[in-house]
């Protein structure tokens, strides 16, 4: 059976603004209160999302979440009349139930492809976004609209985990995957910040978005194979430079993984067993990790160019099969960034080419190309049965 990459993009909401709701991510913070430009932000997604289709690549949008959601002012006793009203509902609040944050799409949830699962399902855990209030009220609407979108029966739905520390999930973006084609099943690698019953718990100046006890339920309800699942943590150095989700310190694609040295708590030991779990499942193919090192860059240029952020797709032209790094053009402006770009490209390994793509609204708030979008890999059929009706870009 035949599988793509199918990219989901979040949409821009016309509340769109810089709040600084999100403390650890360095740009949220640094662009509070700083005038925002929705036009400008959905004319850059725009740009990037006909990118992607000019590429070849199948590219869709989500339903557009309803801020401020009514149920939510329901249930809090509020009017749209007190948003406007500070003594009733502070500007913090305010601006937490008008987020247009479900824009970042990589954190809407967690899906393993059929080729992945041990019941060929593909499996759907909305992510609880526990940590913070204006990310966690997404999560209702964001199920529903999945259950609209993914509604055959290829397609099992869990409910979102508990919302507690113990459980903090943060959908995708803490996901990777490593196979040799879109066909083939996956290692499954999930990314957590925390161990919830650690005795010694990491020290960490910024929160911890992730558990290892939110990884261990997803891979467990989604049937994932426990001998081709890996476990990883993020390394404290990283959160604590603004590494909030694993995604903008690591990407893969395929056979590809582009990560920085200081991206988990023992990287060399992490590259070390995804090698050897490759070599066992795929003999015949080559795994390439890329290696960034703190030398190379910092993890404060790797945070501020968001390199490790870039999507990573897999383009077919009429003469050859390569890959592509869709990168913020943040990546332009430091000599550092560029080195390590133009060094990937006379390498040998399948990146041929870097798109840059301007999404600086956007990226004011922390959120690069791969958090605009949740890739999923479907199978033909799958795709077929979506319901992507007034859902294509
Ligand atoms: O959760 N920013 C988002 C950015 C999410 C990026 N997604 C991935 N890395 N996949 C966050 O921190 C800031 C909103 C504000 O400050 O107005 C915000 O929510």
């Amino acid at each position: 059976m035949k599988y793509y990459e199918v990219n989901f993009d979040g949409q821009i909401a016309p509340s769109h603004e810089f709040a600084g709701l999100s403390e650890g991510n360095i740009a949220s913070t640094q662009h509070k209160g700083l005038s925002a430009n929705y036009h400008k932000a959905l004319k850059q997604w725009q740009a990037k999302v006909e990118l992607i289709t000019s590429l070849g690549i199948k590219q869709y949008k989500l339903p557009l979440l309803q801020r401020p959601d009514p149920e939510l002012l329901a249930n809090l006793g509020l009017s749209i009349q007190d948003l406007s009203r500070p003594n009733v509902c502070p500007s913090q609040l305010r601006s937490a139930l008008i987020s247009a944050s479900a824009m970042w799409a990589a954190n809407a949830a967690s899906i393993t492809p059929s080729c992945d699962s041990l019941d060929s399902k593909v499996h759907i855990t909305p992510a609880n976004l526990a940590h913070f209030f204006h990310r966690a009220i997404e999560t209702r609407q964001t199920q529903a609209n999945l259950k609209k979108v993914f509604c055959s029966e290829f397609f099992i739905h869990h409910p979102p985990l508990p919302n507690h520390s113990w459980f903090y999930d943060e959908g995708s973006a803490n996901h990777l995957r490593i196979c040799p084609n879109y066909d083939t099943s996956a290692l499954n690698i999930f990314v957590y910040g925390h161990d919830a019953f650690a005795e010694k718990q990491p020290e960490l100046k910024f929160p911890s978005r992730q558990s290892l006890q939110s990884c261990q339920t997803i891979a467990r309800n989604h049937m994932l194979r426990p001998d081709n699942t890996l476990f990883v943590q993020q390394s404290a150095k990283a959160i604590n430079a603004g590494v909030f989700h694993n995604d903008v310190i690591a990407v893969a694609n395929l056979n590809v993984l582009f990560y920085h040295q200081l991206a988990f708590t023992d990287t060399t030991e992490v590259i070390k067993q995804i090698q050897a779990q490759y070599q066992r499942n795929y003999p015949n193919s080559r795994f390439y990790p890329i290696e960034v090192t703190s030398n190379d860059l910092t993890l404060q240029q790797a945070v501020s160019s968001y390199i490790f952020n870039s999507q990573l797709v897999t383009v077919n032209s009429a003469k050859n099969q390569y890959m592509a790094l869709i990168a913020p053009c943040e990546c332009k402006t430091d000599p550092a960034v560029q080195n390590v770009l133009n060094k990937i490209l006379a390498e040998d390994n399948p990146i041929e080419r870097v798109y840059y793509v301007d999404l600086s609204e956007s990226m004011a708030n922390g959120g690069g190309p791969a958090c605009l979008r949740l890739k999923v890999v479907l199978s033909e059929a799958e795709l077929a049965s979506l319901n992507l009706q007034g859902y294509e870009v």
